[in-house]
């Protein structure tokens, strides 16, 4: 019999790499879309013939609740978020409708339709904020910084209350900062990348940005989908982080997308107090020690490679005036 998943959040980045993910492994995949006045397909569109779409939101416990049912899933991943920090200050509370509230939608749809369907939460390493230990583990207690990693805490308990109040198999990835030539174009890396396109191709000379001082761990978000896979196979739920071990400031990262492109940072990159936080996080360095043990699960793609990939990626995209 082939396993069913549903997957909110299809049409964003690691929906449309859990999908390929999937429907490699030989599930029945449904994506929940909410309605747009536009098609928002260009993640999946090459997956378009092997998907089935419903209409749905995490604004909705009805429609949420209406696809569980018709659809029986084994598996239920909540990948849909609100997940653009800045846009989480001029907007809290529908942050909290959609990260936190909109958790607790899925999982009561999930605990009324069949508890016993695996559910995946996407939580999110902005929870640490500013750290209280480095690297970050599972055990690192919570310090957000934003509305939105205030939301994902909530999402994450949420989560682990589930479980233990109802025995679900719910669990949280804690994941760190993934990137790829899908990711949206207000993010650093693939405004990075996109801007050094831009300038290698004539189409702009400078880029602005806000603070080169930040640091990140960055993964690639095909390595990532395999461990939100990972985590629901296993025979007790836990709850993982997510990560790379290895992080770099934002400078380095210009400097790397730079530097590929054979292009010198220096002379076009400009610093803006618009792109500033009203509060930063400055360092991310997570340590998946248990996912590496638990779910044999370890990255493939490395910073450096990633760069290469995301920075190739916008210049054949725009050559082709796309
Ligand atoms: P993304 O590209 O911004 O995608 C977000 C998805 O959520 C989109 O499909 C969006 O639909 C959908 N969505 C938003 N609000 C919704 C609602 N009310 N009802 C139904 N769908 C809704 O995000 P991502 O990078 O793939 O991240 C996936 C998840 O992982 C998010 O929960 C994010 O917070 C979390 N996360 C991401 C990272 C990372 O580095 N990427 C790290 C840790 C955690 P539309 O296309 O209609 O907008
Ligand atoms: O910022 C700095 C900025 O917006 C990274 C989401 O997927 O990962 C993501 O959140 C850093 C920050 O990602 C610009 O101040 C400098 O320190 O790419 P970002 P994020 O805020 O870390 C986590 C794990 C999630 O869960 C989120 O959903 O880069 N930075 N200059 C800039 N950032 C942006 N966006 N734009 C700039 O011009």
């Amino acid at each position: 019999m082939k396993k069913r998943a549903i997957i909110t959040g299809i049409t964003g980045q690691d929906g449309s790499y859990l999908a390929e993910l999937l429907l490699e492994q030989g599930y029945d995949v449904t994506g929940v879309i909410r309605r747009s006045s536009a098609p928002n397909f260009w993640r999946i569109q090459h997956l378009l013939d092997r998907i089935t779409l419903r209409p749905g939101d995490l604004l909705d416990q009805l429609s949420l609740t209406k696809i569980i049912q018709e659809v029986r899933p084994h598996e239920f991943y909540n990948l849909a978020a609100m997940s653009f920090v800045p846009a989480s200050w001029d907007q809290p509370m529908l942050t909290g409708e959609f990260n936190s509230q909109g958790v607790t939608r899925v999982l009561e749809a999930v605990r009324q339709v069949d508890p016993s369907i695996r559910i995946y939460q996407a939580s999110s390493s902005e929870m640490y904020g500013r750290v209280r230990e480095v690297p970050q583990t599972e055990l690192t207690p919570f310090y957000p910084r934003s509305p939105y990693g205030v939301s994902k805490v909530f999402g994450h308990y949420i989560t682990v209350n589930y479980r233990e109040s109802y025995n679900m198999f719910a669990v949280s990835g804690i994941l760190f900062n993934h990137e790829s030539p899908r990711r949206g174009l207000e993010f650093v890396t693939k405004k990075v990348t996109d801007g050094v396109a831009r300038i290698k191709l004539g189409l702009a000379d400078t880029l602005a940005l806000g603070n080169l001082d930040a640091k990140r761990d960055w993964g690639f978000a095909g390595d990532y989908v395999r461990a939100m896979w990972l985590m629901l196979q296993q025979d007790q739920p836990d709850d993982y982080v997510i990560a790379t071990g290895v992080t770099h400031t934002v400078q380095q990262l210009v400097q790397e997308a730079f530097g590929h492109a054979g292009l010198d940072w220096q002379k076009h990159v400009k610093t803006d107090p618009a792109f500033l936080r009203p509060a930063e996080v400055d360092l991310l360095i997570g340590d998946a020690s248990k996912a590496r043990t638990a779910l044999g699960w370890e990255p493939k793609v490395d910073f450096r490679q990633l760069v290469a990939m995301m920075v190739d990626a916008d210049v054949a995209r725009l050559s082709q005036g796309r």
